[in-house]
C-alpha cells in the first residue's frame, strides 16, 4: 500500500479522451459502467443553453472578483470560488441533477456536497500536480468510493485552454502513482457537458495556454460518514439555505449519515432551518 501523494507531473505521453460516454438520453448504467471500469466517465449536454450562459456569466464575474490562488495546488494564475453555495444559485440545478444523483446513490450510496468550487484557470496557468482528491483522508487502498467529483465545463474544455487531464485507471491501483510511462488523457469536451470520476482516479487541471481563462465548477462528494472539505454549515448562510430545496439543503449537511451521524441535539438537522 503507497500512501497517495500530490506529485507534480512529468513528462507524460498525453492523449485525448474517446468520445463521450453517452449519445443522448444519457444513463446511469453506461456512466456507471465507465466509472468502474475507467475512473471517469463524461456526458455531453447536461446544461440547457440559457442556463449554460447564465451559469457562465455569473460565475465569471464572482471569478473577477476572486483572488489568485496561494499555492502551486490552488495554481497562481487560477482563481477558486470557494462557499459557492453562498454566492450563485446557477449550481442549485446541477447539483441535484437526477443524473448524477442516480450515479451518486448507486456509487457512494448515502453522500453530501464536500468541496463545491468555481475554477478559472488563468492564461499562463501551469499543468495542477496530478492527485486523488480522497487521498485527504487517510484511508488505505482499495477502498470503496468515498468520493465523487463532477466537473461542469462552462468553456469548452481544450488541450490548449488546461482541460482536465486523468490517468485511466489509475483508480484501482493500490501501490504506485503515475510515472512517466502512464499515459495521461485530456478530456476535451464542450461546454454544459459533465465530467465524473471516482475521487481514487489520478487527475489534475492543465496549463492554460490560450489567451483566455478556462472557466468550469467541479462539485465533489463525498460519502456522509467522513468530514466534507468545506464545512458548508459555516460557509453558506442558515438563512441562505432555508429557501433552498430539500435535497441541496441535505447536501450541504442539514442530513445525517445513518443510522444518526451528525445529529443537532439528538433531532435531525433540518429542524434547525425550521425554527
Ligand atoms: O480544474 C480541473 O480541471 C481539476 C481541478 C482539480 O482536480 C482540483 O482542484 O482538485
Amino acid at each position: 500500500m503507497v500512501t497517495p501523494a500530490y506529485i507534480p507531473l512529468g513528462k507524460v505521453p498525453m492523449r485525448s479522451a474517446a468520445a463521450p460516454t453517452t449519445a443522448s438520453p444519457p444513463d446511469a448504467d453506461s456512466v456507471c459502467g465507465r466509472l468502474a471500469e475507467d475512473g471517469y466517465a463524461f456526458v455531453e449536454g447536461m446544461f440547457e443553453p440559457g442556463a449554460l450562459t447564465r451559469a457562465r456569466d455569473e460565475i465569471t464575474a464572482i471569478l473577477e472578483a476572486t483572488p489568485y490562488g496561494r499555492d502551486d495546488f490552488e495554481g497562481r494564475r487560477t482563481r477558486r470560488i470557494y462557499a459557492l453555495f453562498a454566492k450563485t444559485r446557477t449550481f442549485d440545478g446541477p447539483a441535484t441533477h437526477p443524473l448524477i444523483l442516480e450515479v451518486l446513490d448507486r456509487v457512494l450510496h448515502h453522500y453530501q456536497l464536500s468541496a463545491p468550487a468555481g475554477i478559472g484557470i488563468g492564461p499562463g496557468e501551469v499543468a495542477q500536480p496530478l492527485h486523488p482528491d480522497d487521498a485527504i483522508y487517510p484511508v488505505p487502498r482499495p477502498h470503496a468510493e468515498l468520493v465523487v467529483n463532477v466537473m461542469w465545463p462552462l468553456d469548452d474544455f481544450t488541450a490548449e485552454n488546461g482541460a482536465t487531464r486523468i490517468v485511466a485507471g489509475s483508480h484501482r491501483w493500490t501501490d504506485r502513482q503515475p510515472g512517466p510511462d502512464d499515459a495521461v488523457t485530456v478530456v476535451e469536451m464542450p461546454a454544459g457537458s459533465a465530467l465524473l470520476y471516482v475521487g481514487s482516479l489520478w487527475h489534475g487541471g492543465g496549463a492554460n495556454h490560450s489567451e483566455k481563462p478556462r472557466v468550469g465548477v467541479v462539485l465533489h462528494y463525498a460519502a456522509s460518514w467522513l468530514r466534507p472539505v468545506e464545512n458548508h454549515v459555516l460557509a453558506v448562510p442558515r438563512e441562505v439555505v432555508a429557501q433552498l430545496p430539500r435535497r441541496l439543503q441535505e447536501l450541504l449537511g442539514y442530513n445525517i449519515g445513518p443510522p444518526f451521524i451528525g445529529y443537532v441535539d439528538g433531532r435531525h438537522p433540518r429542524n434547525v432551518l425550521e425554527r
